[in-house]
């Protein structure tokens, strides 16, 4: 069961210490855990005390599946003002950790799901284990690739940021440390030795990580890199689809399917973020981008449907509106897009 804080904030020794405490929800954040970093974090940035940052979680199952999307859609369903500020916090607890001019070392030890990749990615050393997987899934729910998936995703070579947004696929460690997601691979079990003997000496945390590290094995993803490369090169949601289903490969259908079961609006939004995501030149740039579509995603039809049928009803049948891609024009795509009054717009913190 759940004890204590969401989040357990301490120092030890030299080392500022985050620990996700939702084992319940799989570490999924809150406003309020958001909140409490961005605190310790802004403390810690100028604290002598404090050396490097670890970030990780309690208990055996998962990092960080994402947000607390069921209160989320609650909130969509209704004025949308609880959503959006989540959003709003949560990104920029992202954007502090990107430019934290401290090392951060996350450790990655499960599920590491859209939030849980926002606050993980940035981390200049990140640690995954056999029980790494890897997704950014929000197609399939009606939201888009957000918290810098814009930045990461575009940055990964031969299209597969975008395979990845587009078909929500999952991807366990071997993967990761071939696309960069992770910098380490340790075993689970090794992991409380690692921890206990970084906080004994922060300043030898490289030489640290290499004496723990493990081989992850094979990468099964680069068995599909030169077909991923191929197909994710169209220039549009819809081309990608038809050269995926005109293909003679099993593997190939397989995606097309994956992409047909997801929300059209936020398969459009995906693939316009990543062509401007790539573009950008600074990551806060990027952040106050996705606000703006938070801002739109979060009130609409097709994410409330897609928490009903992915967590609420769990009956993996969504009913998206519009339901078919040639159906979600570019105009729709440009409001979802357009600025947001400056009362209203995404900043940075101060
Ligand atoms: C897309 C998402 C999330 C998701 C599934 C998606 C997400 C999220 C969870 C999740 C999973 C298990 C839990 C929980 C939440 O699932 O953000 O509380 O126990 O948090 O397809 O974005």
């Amino acid at each position: 069961m759940s004890e204590g804080p969401e989040v357990i904030v301490r120092i030890e020794g030299r080392v500022g210490r985050l620990t996700l405490n939702r084992p319940q929800a799989l570490h999924a954040l809150t406003t309020p855990m958001c909140r409490e970093m961005i605190a310790a974090l802004a403390a810690w940035r100028s604290d002598p005390a404090v050396e490097i940052v670890m970030l990780d979680h309690s208990g055996e199952r998962g990092f960080c599946a994402g947000g607390d999307i069921r209160t989320l859609a609650e909130s969509g369903a209704g004025d949308g003002i609880a959503a959006r500020e989540f959003f709003f916090t949560e990104y920029r607890l992202d954007n502090l950790l990107f430019h934290y001019p401290k090392h951060v070392v996350a450790f990655m030890d499960g599920v590491v799901m859209g939030g849980g990749v926002g606050i993980s990615r940035p981390a200049r050393f990140r640690v995954g284990t056999q029980r790494t997987v890897f997704a950014m899934p929000e197609t399939g729910i009606g939201l888009f690739p957000d918290v810098g998936g814009s930045w990461y995703l575009a940055r990964m070579p031969d299209h597969i940021g975008l395979w990845l947004a587009l078909t929500g696929a999952r991807i366990r460690a071997a993967d990761c440390e071939l696309l960069g997601v992770i910098t380490d691979y340790v075993e689970a079990a090794r992991l409380e030795a690692l921890k206990a003997a970084i906080v004994e000496r922060p300043a030898a945390l490289e030489t640290l990580l290499t004496e723990f590290e493990a081989d992850p094995g094979r990468p099964p993803l680069a068995a599909h890199q030169d077909e991923i490369a191929h197909f994710f090169a169209g220039g549009s949601v819809e081309a990608i689809v038809r050269a995926l289903h005109a293909a003679d490969s099993d593997w190939a259908r397989e995606q097309a399917s994956a992409i047909a079961s997801k929300s059209p609006t936020s398969l459009k939004v995906a693939f316009r973020q990543l062509q401007l995501g790539a573009r950008a030149t600074s990551f806060t740039e990027v952040m106050e981008m996705e606000y703006r579509i938070a801002h739109r995603l979060t009130v609409g039809h097709d994410f409330l449907e897609g928490v009903r049928a992915v967590i609420v009803d769990k009956d993996g049948a969504p009913k998206w509106a519009p339901a078919r891609l040639e159906d979600v024009s570019e105009a729709a795509v440009d409001g979802i897009f357009a600025s947001l009054a400056s009362g209203q717009a995404w900043s940075p913190l101060p």
